[in-house]
């Protein structure tokens, strides 16, 4: 347990520290590699790629829309039914952050508009690995065709033979994607930011993945032929806020349904409670010798720091300067907390919010800013789907009014075709006291 109060800055600073990326020189190497050589060798290289790191020695990257049903019949009535539900409620939250378009005249006859149109094109990369998880499948899925999105791709590794995960094929065919390509890593990546025969470049590339797939997204996202991003990535991570009046045992529970993500997953508890802690502990060691992931969680737990506050305030002080991706609170009255809570990705109040229920069915994304960027990214929505530009129309009373000021400016930073484009109209509406 770390005493808040008796550490001094660096103390401090390391308590709150995330484990140093792996970016190393040697893993940006490789990835620029397998990006050129899809460049060079499209498809080629991308079936060469999945046959190296997936074993699946595919004769095409497509899946195709009967394959991904056959695949989907597979997934059992419960699991189904569980995977409806989630979709009605994340797709209910998506639609109510449909934007609103604005028209404004800012002053007489000069009209100015905002507006939201849906991406073209997009991919959504869903990863393979130990936990294939259909619920990123709906997390990106569902706002796509909410959006409007016209495009919507997506890639996932194969196994050996070729298939997915029949949960992911069900949640591909309920969100209506019938573009499903058998490729992930880097080489996916790759593929949807620059195209290949087989896979059309998409504008925008969503989703998680491993320290390749991270790497990749951050170098195609650079080059101005490749795609937007997401937002960066780091490892999953939560930060519980409790009191004495929490249950130790959700406490516990919460902190390491963080820990089985994987080994490098931050579980932090912050709480101006000794006994809390004290108890969490015990409770901690209790139920992960039942977890199947047991030797995943344990790993992570043995990075997992538990902070002593002197109160509530100092508690949520700790918090708002870690940033966490997860922010469970459970204090006395966790929602008068909210007042004070800044930074989070997502906020999970009161006792009965546990983060599962954000992970996969209350409606809210699941695809939140790590590593510290909740101060400056936004959890993934709707309008991360969409691009907002704007358009204006001038009458000729609007030039006419507006005109002079804006040749004043053009003169004063001494752009003279600026202001002669306004010049020009100006004289001709004097000529034509008619318009
Ligand atoms: N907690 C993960 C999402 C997830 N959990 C998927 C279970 N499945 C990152 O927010
Ligand atoms: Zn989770």
């Amino acid at each position: 347990m770390l005493i808040w109060n008796e550490l001094d800055a660096s103390a401090r600073r390391q308590a709150l520290a995330r484990p140093v990326l792996k970016n190393s020189s040697a893993l940006k190497q490789t990835v620029s590699e397998i990006i050129a050589d899809v460049e060079a060798e499209g498809d080629d290289a991308l079936l060469r790629y999945t046959r190296k790191f997936d074993c699946a020695d595919l004769s095409s990257l497509v899946l195709t829309i009967a394959q991904r049903d056959a695949l989907a019949a597979q997934v059992t009535p419960k699991v189904a039914d569980a995977i409806n539900t989630a979709m009605a409620n994340i797709k209910q939250f998506h639609q109510a952050q449909q934007p609103q378009d604005i028209t404004l005249t800012t002053s007489p006859g000069v009209v100015c508009e905002q507006r939201f149109a849906a991406l073209d094109a997009v991919g959504l990369y869903i990863p393979g690995g130990t936990a294939p998880l259909p619920s990123t499948a709906l997390m990106l899925g569902v706002p796509a065709l909410v959006a409007g999105v016209n495009r919507r791709v997506l890639c996932t590794p194969p196994n050996k033979s070729g298939a997915i995960a029949p949960e992911i094929a069900l949640v591909a065919s309920l969100c209506d994607i019938d573009e499903i390509y058998l490729c992930g890593g880097a080489q996916a990546i790759a593929a949807m930011a620059l195209g290949t025969d087989t896979i059309r470049q998409v504008d925008k590339i969503f989703g998680p993945g491993n320290s390749f797939v991270t790497e990749a997204k951050q170098q195609v996202s650079l080059r101005p032929d490749g795609a937007a991003i997401d937002m960066p990535a780091g490892p999953s991570e939560v930060l519980v806020l409790a009191d004495d009046t929490a249950n130790p045992a959700f406490v516990a529970a919460d902190l390491l349904s963080q820990a089985e993500h994987g080994t490098d997953s931050q579980a932090i508890l912050v709480s101006p409670s000794a006994a809390l802690i004290e108890q969490t502990q015990v409770e901690v060691s209790k139920q992960l010798a039942a977890l199947s992931r047991n030797e995943i969680a344990t790993l992570a737990m043995d990075n997992a720091r538990y902070i002593l506050t002197a109160d509530r305030a100092e508690a949520i002080a700790v918090s708002n300067s870690y940033a966490p991706e997860h922010l469970i609170v459970q204090l006395q009255d966790s929602r008068a907390a909210m007042a004070s809570i800044k930074n989070a990705g997502s906020v999970f109040l009161g006792p009965w919010s546990p983060e599962s229920a954000g992970d996969y069915a209350s409606g809210t994304n699941h695809v939140l800013p790590t590593y510290g960027y909740a101060k400056n990214y936004s959890s993934l929505g709707l309008l991360d789907f969409m691009r907002r530009f704007t358009v204006q129309e001038l009458s000729a009373d609007g030039l006419r009014n507006l005109g002079p000021d804006i040749m004043v400016l053009a003169a004063a930073e001494g752009l003279d075709a600026h202001e002669k484009a306004v010049g020009l109209r100006l004289s001709a509406l004097k000529d034509d006291s008619n318009v």
